[in-house]
């Protein structure tokens, strides 16, 4: 049973107030709030067990090490991952994507390829570009309509023998498209390229199945899924994993070390360099349990009607314009009012106690694509209601008034 006030209690940020007003949280695209259970882990691994991990024999070490380690194997049940030694714990994302992209320089020859799409968020462009500076490949980019669905026709014809790495998110943050990624990671493996997926917009409203997926890699933050900031995995398939070299050198991630060479450490050990969020990690733990009690059909379930119902709404507005109507749809909507800059509106709404990001959302090609200087975006997470969506539109076109 979905008792959408139950689960508002869990969160205590939302009984807050902004500027007065009771909060309106939309910007769940950026962060997600965190639940009471989460909180209050991070604050007991402090206060029961805090010590480094892999290290001492002492008890709380091995209590701490236990704690990370269970982890890693909830989240690779959660990811339906092969092994546990799949998951590797990172900062967030971008730290995962620019783990493949490092590694691929060791693998990448000049006039090799790596395609992307017209819709990736920086941290899904900028590294593979790196890439492509150091090694001489190429980046091509498979196009998108205007309803921001990715051309599949197209993408066929950008693959070939050439094609060693394509790197697509399973939605868009920008957008809200939910992308065809099982369908075009068959494709990319009839020419024999790899396929990193961008989950970090699709992990707080899907459990992804990466074996049914058969994606070599799938990226996420934790901060997004209701985790702490500075968490994030990387799954990649061992075979994969194996070939890479490390981003990243420093302790726990070696076997042997003399002046004369290294010797690095086995899976996953060999990407996780240094101390790592322990505290993070486990509490990743922690909210991946959360939603899965809440469970993601549900989310689902809500988060849709959510869309279908602010979509009409907001549509309701003379003027206002959505960008990314696709099919297949995630509980986000990027919006503008025509004649009125994005961040004017947000300001506003801002004083009004609704909280909505604005600007080009680290997709400036998806700006550029649409002509506009960025939107406002309105992201639903599972503990938001309609009767905030109705704020939202109330605000939106009070704002529209004060500005026209
Ligand atoms: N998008 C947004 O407001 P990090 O910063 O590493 O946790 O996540 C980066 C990232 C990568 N890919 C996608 C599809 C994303 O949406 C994000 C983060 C946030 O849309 C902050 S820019």
């Amino acid at each position: 049973m979905f008792d959408i006030q139950k689960i508002r209690a869990d969160f205590p940020i939302l009984s807050t107030k902004v500027k007065l007003k009771p909060l309106v949280y939309f910007d769940n695209g950026a962060t997600s709030q965190k639940p009471k259970v989460v909180i209050e882990a991070i604050s007991k691994y402090y206060q029961e067990i805090n010590a480094n991990i892999h290290r001492g024999v002492h008890t709380l070490s091995q209590l701490a090490t236990d704690a990370y380690e269970a982890s890693r194997i909830k989240i690779q049940q959660h990811l339906n991952a092969q092994f546990s030694h799949e998951i590797i714990f990172t900062s967030g994302t971008t730290h995962g994507i620019n783990t493949v992209a490092n590694g691929f320089a060791f693998i990448l020859k000049e006039d090799d390829e790596v395609l992307v799409s017209a819709m990736e968020h920086h941290s899904n462009i900028v590294p593979w570009q790196m890439l492509c500076e150091r090694t001489g490949a190429k980046l091509k980019v498979i196009p998108m309509n205007e309803n921001g669905e990715l051309i599949l026709s197209e993408y066929k014809k950008l693959l070939s023998e050439k094609t060693k790495i394509v790197a697509v998110n399973h939605i868009s943050n920008a957008l809200g498209t939910i992308n065809p990624i099982k369908e075009m990671i068959e494709m990319a493996h009839q020419v024999g390229a790899a396929f990193l997926v961008d989950g970090a917009q699709a992990v707080p409203h899907l459990k992804p199945n990466v074996q049914d997926l058969d994606c070599d890699f799938y990226v996420f933050s934790g901060h997004k899924m209701c985790g702490p900031t500075g968490t994030g995995i990387l799954y990649g398939k061992e075979k994969w994993l194996n070939k890479l070299h490390p981003y990243q050198g420093g302790g726990e991630m070696i076997e042997t070390v003399t002046f004369e060479k290294t010797t690095y450490a086995g899976l996953p050990h060999k990407f996780e360099a240094g101390t790592p969020n322990i505290a993070g990690g486990i509490v990743l733990g922690t909210a991946v349990d959360y939603l899965n009690e809440i469970g993601f059909e549900a989310i689902s379930h809500h988060e849709h009607e959510l869309l279908v119902y602010a979509t009409e709404k907001l549509l309701e507005i003379d003027g206002l314009k959505i960008y990314g109507t696709a099919k297949e749809k995630a509980s986000v909507i990027s919006f503008n009012i025509e004649g009125i800059h994005p961040y004017d509106i947000g300001t506003i709404i801002d004083n009004l106690g609704i909280a909505v990001r604005t600007g080009h959302h680290c997709a400036q090609p998806v700006m550029d694509f649409y002509k506009i200087p960025g939107t406002i975006r309105a992201s639903f997470a599972f503990y938001n209601t309609k009767q905030e969506v109705d704020e939202l539109v109330d605000s939106v076109k009070k704002a529209k008034l004060m500005l026209s």
